[in-house]
């Protein structure tokens, strides 16, 4: 199986399985695992913060991130197609008490100017701004990423009315690579920054929460009433650490590939990408034109060896990674474009192959 349906499903590498084989582990909940305070301290160290926390997902980093920067009844500011919005079970209502102001923007990226008109304060009628979220890079608009003036511009005015700033960097080392500039630099304005290493670094499970020393204390409390106290969890810090240290370094693969991927997608019939707008691992394309449903053109992908999904009716995405190379790439075109070909469902299958 060519599998882009995300990044999430790359299998730990031999050395990853290595490391977890020969992990010191300790009780993570008394603090006592060396490799998770390794891997936080190497964490803090990326992101230039003072400290960090492991989490087993990129929601709970979010989840928690929310609830470490807001009170019940206030509103976050996020871009409308953004993941703490969209596909995390409405967490910031959940267990935080907050509700979304969404901003659409074209490419997932916010400006200080579209927000600074969204700010509420208390009112009789209004629910407080509690904090903004950025999504760096943004996985539904195409794995966009924030110039860094931006975000230093958001982050500059939102401190100035005394709000907070975090960044879902669920993929923030794909920015980095895209920017040529350390993670550090692109995290520093920010209050705190969540990063996968369970997406394109390769690791099996888990993420990274990083702040102040104040605000990750607390976190470690919010962790545990989530569940997420996780003991002798070294044996998966092992594998992040050596995520963080082998695999930002062959990212650019993974961006050559998806830019690869789209200037293929772009000669196929009735598929609609621009091959210029993809600056890292994730690939959205339109389907309409070829009048067949993306669930439909998965299911055909499907059987002949490609994983794909929709993100809805009209549009799929490609997430490239390790677990894929070029040749898997143009395999997974090949077998695109004659599953299209194959034309729309509600033709007789005897046209359908005539065609
Ligand atoms: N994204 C997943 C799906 O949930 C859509 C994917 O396949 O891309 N922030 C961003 C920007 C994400 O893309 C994701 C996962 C998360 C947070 C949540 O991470 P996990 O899955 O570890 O909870």
């Amino acid at each position: 199986m060519i599998d882009l349906r995300s990044d999430t499903v790359t299998r730990p590498t031999p050395s990853m399985r290595r490391a977890m084989m020969d992990a010191e582990v300790g009780d993570d909940v008394y603090g006592e695992d060396p490799s998770i305070n390794l891997l936080e301290r190497r964490a803090a160290e990326i992101t230039g913060k003072e400290a960090a926390l492991f989490v087993p997902t990129g929601t709970m980093g979010n989840t928690i991130a929310v609830k470490l920067h807001t009170n019940h009844g206030e509103e976050v500011i996020c871009d409308s197609r953004s993941h703490v919005l969209n596909y995390e079970l409405a967490m910031m209502a959940w267990f935080s008490g907050c509700v979304a102001r969404p901003i659409a923007t074209p490419k997932g990226i916010l400006s200080w100017e579209q927000i600074r008109r969204e700010i509420r304060p208390l009112g009789p009628h209004w629910a407080p701004t509690g904090l903004i979220t950025l999504e760096n890079t943004h996985n539904m608009a195409g794995g966009t990423v924030y110039p860094t003036a931006n975000i230093r511009e958001i982050c500059e005015g939102a401190h100035e009315r005394g709000l907070r700033v975090h960044m879902d960097g669920a993929r923030v080392f794909n920015a980095a690579v895209a920017l040529g500039i350390p993670v550090r630099e692109i995290v520093d304005p920010a209050d705190t920054v969540m990063f996968c290493v369970s997406k394109a670094l390769g690791a099996p499970v888990g993420s990274l929460l990083a702040g102040s020393a104040e605000s990750i204390a607390r976190a470690r409390l919010y962790r545990k009433r989530l569940g997420g106290g996780m003991r002798q969890a070294g044996v998966l810090a092992a594998a992040a650490l050596i995520a963080l240290e082998e695999t930002p370094g062959r990212l650019f693969e993974d961006h050559a590939n998806a830019r690869f991927l789209a200037q293929g997608l772009a000669r196929i019939p009735g598929i609609a990408v621009d091959p210029v707008a993809i600056e890292t691992n994730i690939v959205i394309f339109d389907v309409s034109a070829t009048g067949i449903a993306s669930a439909e053109i998965s299911t055909r992908l499907k059987e002949r060896g490609v994983l794909l999904n929709g993100i809805n009716e009209h549009q799929m995405r490609a997430v490239t990674h390790y677990d894929v190379d070029r040749a898997g790439c143009t395999t997974a075109l090949e077998t695109l474009a004659d599953a299209v070909e194959a034309g729309p469902l509600s033709k007789p299958a005897s046209v359908r192959s005539a065609s």
